[in-house]
């Protein structure tokens, strides 16, 4: 039989171990410190219409966008937001809370400055690969503007409207805005212009990246705030359009 000092030795040095498993990065891909979020699955359907009345939505919990990226401090009624997250196999749906003081959308071309209008910001990685995003299809940074719909930069290094991939809508509740989405999941073989993109079938068990932000603008010529729910440890903070690493996980749970 080992000694007590044996046992104790190998037991701390299994702790130890066991430590810097848990401290790593989820996948060497990732930042430090990304979020996991349990998405469950919704058990009836899910009415885009910018109102939380399907009881699935009571069940999920919120997640806070609350990381300065850009900009000085703001106040909590300047900008506040939360969001949740809910599954189906056609899609995933994004519930957001945002408190906003003025709305402002002063480009009405959608792919002009878009992220200098207010938008809600999704950036999903379908295989939770991380890595470099900017003009290639490993993952998605959907900008959703005023008017609901969905812009980002496509393989051919410009402005794309991928409205098609999404149902959005907002009203306002209160103080607040209630903004649902559904989001169709496409992998990294999607193609700008193809008519043969398919979105993914989602099951239990599988691992999206997701990270949500607000680009705040009270009426200046660019964005006055940019926050968002990941924390960004080094380098430049507003650069999730480039890196799928800062992204979170969300398990899309049973
Ligand atoms: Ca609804
Ligand atoms: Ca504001
Ligand atoms: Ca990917
Ligand atoms: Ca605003």
């Amino acid at each position: 039989m080992p000694s007590l000092a044996q046992f104790l030795g190998v037991s701390i040095v299994s702790a130890s171990i066991i430590a810097g498993l848990a401290a790593s990065p989820a996948h060497a891909s990732h930042s430090e410190a990304r979020s996991s979020y349990l998405a469950q699955r919704a058990t009836t359907d899910i009415r885009v219409d910018g109102t939380a009345s399907e009881p699935d939505w009571e069940r999920a919990g919120w997640r806070d966008i609350k990381y300065r990226w850009l900009g000085p401090e703001y106040a909590a009624d300047d900008f506040s937001g939360r969001f949740k997250v809910m599954w189906t196999p056609e899609r995933i749906y994004i519930l957001a809370e945002i408190v906003d003081d003025i709305l402002f959308d002063a480009h009405r071309d959608p792919l002009v400055q878009y992220w200098d209008d207010d938008c809600l910001e999704i950036f999903l990685d379908a295989d939770y690969s991380g890595g470099e995003h900017q003009f290639n299809h490993n993952a998605f940074a959907y900008h959703m503007s005023l008017d609901n719909r969905a812009i980002d930069i496509g393989a051919d290094r410009k402005a794309r409207d991928y409205t098609q991939h999404v149902q959005s809508r907002w009203q306002q509740h209160a103080d607040k805005l209630v903004w649902e989405i559904g989001v169709d999941i496409y992998d990294d073989t999607y193609v700008d212009g193809s008519s043969r993109n398919q979105p993914m079938e989602l099951v239990a068990g599988k691992i999206l990246g997701l990270m949500i932000a607000y680009c705040d603008n009270d009426g200046s010529e660019f964005r006055e705030n940019f926050i968002g729910s990941e924390s960004v440890p080094s380098g430049p903070k507003d650069r999730g359009w480039i890196d799928a690493g800062l992204f979170g996980e969300v398990i899309l749970g049973d």
